[in-house]
């Protein structure tokens, strides 16, 4: 099928609507099909992932329309948009998806859900803007005709939100959800510890919270999740497709505990609440037995939160942990981590340890530290903090955001090839991409609005699409015409000046 298709983005017309990301192939035809009042969602399988999928793409599409949209398991009619799971079909992988559009309705075929969920991602972006309206717009809702082929490059595409120098609670963290749904973003990385505030409740720790969540950048309340918030937040994720990665920092970047539990101290002495922005002061005491305690107890109680394979421990600028101290506590984590049924994932920092093959290292700054893992048989998230880092001020004198690792415009953000990236990490070692949102300061939607768009969806164009797909000057012109959908979804993005927005 791809290879009767045009390669994405060149530029035939009739031409489909800006996609982002680009789809691997697509085959633009003349004509279009308008969905109309007595539409269905028809799922042409019983699954109940697969019929989630239907009431999510009629939840989309309900408000702006106003139409019924049932969601039916008959056979499709004339207008009708069909979902329907094809097993057999090797070609679309995982997560990819076959999209055809022709006079008579909309079809989304995919072997699995998560490729009809992303179909639908594609279906919601070939419809006019309007359709992301929370009310009643008029339409018509004419989706033009023709095929699309598509599958992921990397199957790593996330974001990660700092919730710990500021906390972002339930409502911020699902929207965020929902956001990266539309670009194909399929992990969203939750940063729930730092010096500054513990954000999960540890049932066994209970002072974590009630303490060391009531703290934050600048001096504000903090806040955290519940459990049974968090499993709930986690469970709307995995019904969107995205696997949420639970991040506890450790041994650096652990003030807010060493607040908390004056055990957790070397001397015994609680530590001061921290609510500045230096990095590398705080570390767990090594050799105090309590310390694996405390790590096994928190570890349980996040693996036991986590569907996904992955628990995050951090590991980065342990700058007041003994080097020898690191490497061998990295390696009883890890062990910890496996008797609770998940692998370890860790800051690039992981790479001066002795690593298993199955461990996650997230390049973020030093390409031979990332290069040291990879030879031991790890697989690399990239979050290049000059072209992924979300809180890099896009340029000097911005509002928001840090520069330490300089400036970085929407460009900069998309411009970039994960499989070059790092010198001797090839495509094979890169598990996918992360652009990380670290909040020192970031308080408000608003601002996480203005630093996260529309950069990351230079990134999820960067995970999906293939490479030869990467392009600036298209690229460009689609993001321009996506400033219009953002604004009916209530996102402040940045309007940079080298997109030309219309
Ligand atoms: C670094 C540091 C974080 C900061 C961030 C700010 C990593 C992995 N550790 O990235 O604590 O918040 O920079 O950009």
């Amino acid at each position: 099928m791809a290879a009767e298709l045009a390669r994405g983005g060149t530029g035939a017309a009739p031409a489909f609507p800006a996609l982002i990301p680009q789809p691997l192939a697509q085959a633009p035809e003349r004509g279009t099909f308008a969905l109309g009042p007595e539409a269905r969602i028809v799922v042409r399988s019983r699954a109940r992932d697969a019929v989630r999928v239907g009431e999510l793409l009629a939840g989309s599409l309900r408000p702006a329309t106003g139409y019924r949209l049932p969601v039916v398991a008959t056979r499709p009619a004339a207008g009708d948009v069909t979902l329907a799971l094809v097993p057999g079909d090797a070609a679309l992988g995982d997560e990819g998806y076959r999209l055809h559009v022709d006079g008579a309705g909309v079809t989304v075929a995919a072997r699995r859900a998560a490729g009809l969920f992303w179909g639908t991602q594609t279906l919601r972006q070939l419809l006019p803007a309007a359709i992301e309206a929370d009310g009643l717009r008029p339409g018509p809702w004419l989706v033009p005709r023709g095929t699309i082929h598509d599958r992921p490059r990397f199957a790593w595409r996330g974001a990660m939100l700092d919730v710990a120098r500021h906390f972002f609670g339930v409502d911020d963290v699902r929207r965020l959800v929902d956001l990266m749904s539309l670009y194909k973003l399929n992990r969203l990385h939750l940063h729930l510890t730092d010096d500054q505030g513990w954000r999960l409740a540890i049932r066994s720790w209970p002072r974590l919270t009630s303490q060391g969540g009531r703290t934050q950048v600048g001096g504000g309340r903090g806040g955290y999740f519940t459990q049974r918030q968090y499993a709930a937040l986690v469970a709307y994720a995995a019904d969107r497709f995205v696997e949420v990665v639970p991040e506890i920092d450790m041994p650096g970047h652990v003030n807010a505990a060493l607040s908390s539990y004056a055990k957790l101290t070397c001397d015994g002495r609680a530590a001061a609440p921290y609510t500045g922005i230096e990095v590398g002061f705080s570390s767990l005491c090594l050799r105090k037995p309590v310390t694996y305690a405390f790590v096994d107890d928190v570890v349980r109680e996040v693996a036991g939160l986590t569907p996904g394979r992955y628990v995050h421990i951090g590991g980065d600028e342990a700058h007041a942990t003994d080097p020898a101290e690191y490497r061998t506590f990295v390696e009883r984590v890890d062990r910890i981590v496996r008797a609770h049924g998940k692998r370890m994932m860790g800051w690039e920092e992981l790479g001066k340890t002795r690593l298993r093959r199955s461990t996650v290292v997230q390049h973020w700054q030093d390409d031979a530290l990332a290069a040291r893992a990879v030879a031991q048989g790890a697989r690399l998230v990239l979050s290049p903090a000059t072209k992924a880092y979300l809180d890099m001020k896009y340029v000097p004198g911005f509002p928001l955001g840090l520069s330490w690792a300089g400036t970085t415009t929407v460009r900069d953000a998309y411009g970039w090839d994960p499989a070059l990236q790092v010198a001797g990490v090839g495509e094979a070692d890169v598990l996918g991409v992360e652009a990380p949102l670290w909040t020192e300061t970031v308080t408000t939607r608003a601002d996480l609005d203005l630093l996260v768009f529309p950069r990351i969806l230079g990134h999820a164009e960067v995970a999906w699409s293939p490479a030869a797909a990467i392009a600036w000057p298209g690229y460009r012109r689609r993001l321009a015409a996506h400033g219009p959908r953002l604004e009916a979804l209530g996102v402040g993005y940045y309007q940079a000046p080298e997109v030309r927005w219309r």
